[in-house]
């Protein structure tokens, strides 16, 4: 891959530049270091929406320990979009690396869409604006170089830079000031940390590496420099993001009123996204870095996993004792215990042998059950393993010194695929190919992609160790700790140093588009490492937890983070992984995982077993906890188009809808299921009961719709907790669409759907459902079969409710012969008792017939529930049905 052009525009209109006194920078912190370091603009200019300028190295340089500076930098800006402000900084006279085009699409550095001004508020600076953008770009000129990003609506200024830039080769700084207590930083990953929100005084290391999730405050499987910030005080809520695309190993030091970049390599390529919603940001951030994948619907049914099955028959076992338990399970995995010899492709002969494999997985289909393996990116040397022939003939591996890398993982000595040669995704994908023949497995699992390495290859150079080591695995490991060597190369040239946090990526890619190729149907893949846009082609699974209370909790805050960087479809370990779980504990996370996008139970080789029928509580929690998902499942799945189709995460932060609410910004132990649904875990051993915090407005408990808290602010409630249940509540205002459950999704899909709707304090609601087989590999779309109902309530004078259904697309055919059954109103204003309820359906009072059987059932003071049942009312024909009180 060729690094893309270095910005050359030379100025067209040249502006005289005043040199005038210093002016201290606000960011307090760093300003003393203003003299270390800086470049001094010696020319701006501008064409069409694109500022340029040059900047000269002034002074000696700063930290020369860590090499020479680049002398002459070209800086552009653009509002790429109106909310989004793309600015870019690098060396003037020789190109860089980057992050390859077909990684990231993106703007040529000269195009701009938006008709944006220049004007001189002050002989020192310069600003970029536009008529439609919130976000302003200021250069400043004087003394040194440095730039701002204001809010223009709010004058909020959100990015402030140092004049103390470092430019060199292999080591570029920039820090910018923030304005402490008012702003939540939120991103930054992949971490474990112990909240959600990021705490001051803390580095976030991002430098792709084999460790354990378990391991606090380290770099860990993926990497994401994009951080969302939300600001508080006046305007509360008011939300901005910014991404530095950039692939390098790097630290990011978060002072509470400065974040400080140190990166070893690429362009300081910063990217803002205006917000002014949490919603909206990661609605510009994905369509920047893409959309979500769709995931099929039968992935958000329950998966159980674990290292270390031992055969065949054990994995019949486990798939028996959850039919005979009666706990769904959507999908069975196996680890690299299938694998003959750890060699991918390949099924142990003995254990896993093939043909009674074949006759599993299909008896697995006829059920309506899915199975996935695992495979790892490392080829086994072996000059009798047919898929190693394939690769040695087709060149696709990994070189070093001018020869193949040989590295070292389960199988013993591997080649590691190339995917940034285009031969080594055509080579994958016919060994899937190939491989699925033999066993039509309906998803994978690529692990080990970081890549993880058992051997630590020497560190010969200053790529393999350069000047500035960053803070890997906690205590400055170098690069190639447990990795390739920095100093490998790729196809095209390009070096691991550069490339190394793309290799998730770049598996995950030639994956998905294998599995699509092969199957034709929508890909399931799980993924380990990530990069910025992994979202496009894979799930996440938060990696190797531990059997431990605090990682249950911390499952939420990394789940939460993902959701942020654009992979929706996201969960942890349920029961732990590593170490023995305990019944409590298993209870507990199931209670939790049924409510992660992606809900899987796995566990580590020679720990005690935690699949969800070993326990009597465990298996009560698992059966009402996954009861509830299965009967959201309609939800859940629209949540996935959702965030296919805006980057909305399924799982949020409280404030995402809440933001102004400033005392959700550091809730974390407590999470949204969309819009409106709140997930109230409990994560302490031996409590049977939580606190929780809900936002103002009315919350329904979802188990059995009393009404748990009304009030006019944000309000801490203390909930019962028994040991085999989990809060679940759902905020007035909301309809949910639900459908009665199953054992496995392709039969509660048959189902009849129920609507809850939720009412509000001004006793309205609305929600929608999206509808599709849940297989084609296009989600909605122009091509795409599907059915999106938005349905909305409304309350008369007179206390009466009214649903009404809009359908807003209907592609879908078995949309109209799916029926709504029932209809749950929570929240009626007025008292309504058994026989006070007269039920109108599309105008005409419904007696007690098949159309429209009413009755007024359970209500409870103060609940004000009324179920409607009897209904046969098709998904895909609007409709409309008022409850009157008489
Ligand atoms: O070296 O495949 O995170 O989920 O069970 C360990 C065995 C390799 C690490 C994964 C874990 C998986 C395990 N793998």
């Amino acid at each position: 891959m060729a690094p893309t052009t270095a910005a050359r525009t030379r100025a067209a209109f040249l502006l005289p530049i005043f040199l005038l006194a210093v002016v201290a920078w606000p960011g307090a912190a760093a300003a003393a270091a203003a003299q270390a370091g800086g470049y001094r603009v010696v020319s701006v200019a501008r064409a069409g929406g694109v500022l340029s300028a040059r900047l000269q190295l002034a002074g000696g340089g700063a930290r020369a320990e860590l090499g020479p500076d680049v002398q002459s930098l070209s800086l552009t800006a653009s509002l790429e979009t109106d909310s989004r402000l793309h600015v870019r900084i690098t060396d003037a006279d020789h190109q860089r690396w980057e992050v390859p085009q077909d990684i990231i699409p993106r703007n040529p550095p000269h195009h701009f869409s938006l008709a944006a001004s220049t004007t001189n508020t002050s002989p020192r600076s310069r600003v970029l604006s536009a008529a439609t953008s919130d976000l302003t770009f200021t250069l400043h000129t004087s003394p040194f170089f440095r730039f701002t990003v204001s809010r223009r609506s709010s004058g909020d200024v959100l990015f402030d830079t140092s004049p103390h830039l470092v430019f060199k080769d292999k080591y570029l700084e920039l820090t910018t000031a923030l304005p402490g207590a008012t702003a939540s930083l939120y991103g930054l990953g992949e971490h474990t940390k112990r909240t959600f929100r990021l705490q001051r005084n803390d580095t976030f290391t991002l430098w792709n590496a084999d460790i354990a999730a378990s391991n606090l405050d380290l770099n860990l499987y993926g990497s994401h420099p994009f951080y969302l910030d939300v600001r508080s005080g006046a305007g509360a809520g008011a939300s901005h993001g910014v991404l530095l695309l950039n692939s390098n190993g790097m630290d990011i030091e978060y002072g509470g009123s400065y974040l400080t970049y140190k990166v070893i390599g690429g362009v300081l390529d910063f990217y803002f996204f205006a917000g002014q919603t949490p919603l909206d940001v990661v609605d510009q951030y994905t369509q920047l870095i893409g959309r979500p994948a769709p995931m099929p619907y039968w992935s958000f049914g329950f998966h159980q996993c674990r290292y270390g099955y031992k055969n065949l028959a054990d994995l019949e076992g486990v798939v028996a004792g959850y039919a005979k338990a009666r706990i769904p399970l959507e999908v069975m995995w196996t680890d690299i215990d299938y694998m003959d010899a750890f060699k991918d492709f390949t099924l142990d002969p003995v254990n896993f042998p093939a043909g009674p494999m074949r006759r599993f997985v299909d008896r697995l289909h006829q059920n309506g059950q899915k199975y996935v393996v695992i495979l790892d990116p490392g080829i086994n040397v072996n000059e009798t393993y047919g898929t190693f022939i394939r690769g040695m003939q087709q060149d696709v591996f990994l070189k070093w010194n001018n020869s193949n890398y040989l590295g070292k993982v389960w199988p013993g000595y591997v080649y590691f695929p190339d995917f940034l040669n285009p031969r080594a995704a055509t080579f994958w994908a016919k060994e899937i190919s190939l491989f699925r023949r033999t066993l039509p497995v309906d998803g994978l699992w690529i692990d080990m992609n970081e890549i993880s390495n058992f051997i630590d290859p020497p560190t010969l150079n200053t790529i393999d160790d350069p000047p500035y080591r960053i803070n890997n695995s906690g205590v400055h490991r170098p690069l190639n700790n447990k990795t390739v060597p920095a100093s490998a190369v790729h196809y095209g040239g390009v070096r691991e140093y550069d490339a190394h946090n793309l290799y998730g990526f770049l598996e995950a890619r030639a994956t998905h588009g294998a599995l699509i190729a092969d199957t034709g149907r929508r890909p399931f893949v799980l993924s380990r490492s990530t990069f910025v846009g992994s979202g496009r082609y894979t799930a996440h699974w938060t990696g190797d937890n531990a059997a431990t209370w605090d990682d249950l909790r911390y499952s939420i805050n990394t789940m939460l983070s993902f959701g942020l960087f654009g992979i929706p479809m996201v969960g942890a370990d349920i029961c732990g992984f590593s170490g023995n779980t305990t019944e409590e504990l298993c209870s507990r996370w199931i209670q939790l995982g049924a409510f992660y996008p992606f809900s899987r139970d796995h566990s580590a080789i020679g720990t005690i077993r935690r699949e969800l029928y070993l326990w009597e509580t465990v298996a009560r929690s698992a059966r009402k906890a996954l009861g509830l998902r299965y009967r959201l499942l309609p939800y859940i799945y629209t949540l996935m188009h959702e965030a296919h189709t805006t980057g909305a995460p399924m799982a949020r932060p409280l404030f995402f809808s809440y933001p102004k609410d400033v005392n959700t910004y550091g809730v974390d132990r407590q999470f949204l299921l969309g819009r409106g649904v709140l997930v109230s875990p409990v994560l302490k051993p031996g409590a049977t009961a939580v606190d929780a915090y809900f936002p103002a407005g009315r919350w329904f408990n979802l188990f059995d719709y009393s009404l748990t808290v009304a009030s006019v602010t944000g309000k801490r409630v203390t909930l019962p907790a028994p040991v085999d249940t989990v809060n679940v509540h759902v905020a007035g205002g909301n309809i949910l669409p639900m459908q009665r459950p199953a054992v496995t999704t392709s039969r509660s899909r048959q189902n009849v759907f129920h609507l809850v709707v939720a009412l509000g304090e001004d006793g309205e609601a609305d929600g929608e459902l999206f509808l599709d087989d849940g297989e084609s590999p296009e989600m909605g779309g122009e091509h795409g079969k599907w059915a999106l109902v938005r349905f909305t309530c409304g309350t008369g004078p007179g206390g009466g409710v009214t649903v009404k259904s809009h359908v807003v697309h209907d592609s879908y055919g078995p949309s109209r012969k799916l029926v709504v059954g029932k209809v749950v109103f929570l929240g009626l204003r007025s008292p309504a008792t058994k026989g006070e309820l007269a039920v109108f359906v599309n105008g005409v009072k419904a007696a007690n017939s098949t159309t429209g059987r009413a009755a007024a059932l359970g209500y409870r003071r103060g609940g004000g529930v009324a179920q409607v049942t009897g209904l046969s009312l098709p998904i895909g024909k609007e409709f409309e049905l008022k409850v009157a009180m008489l």
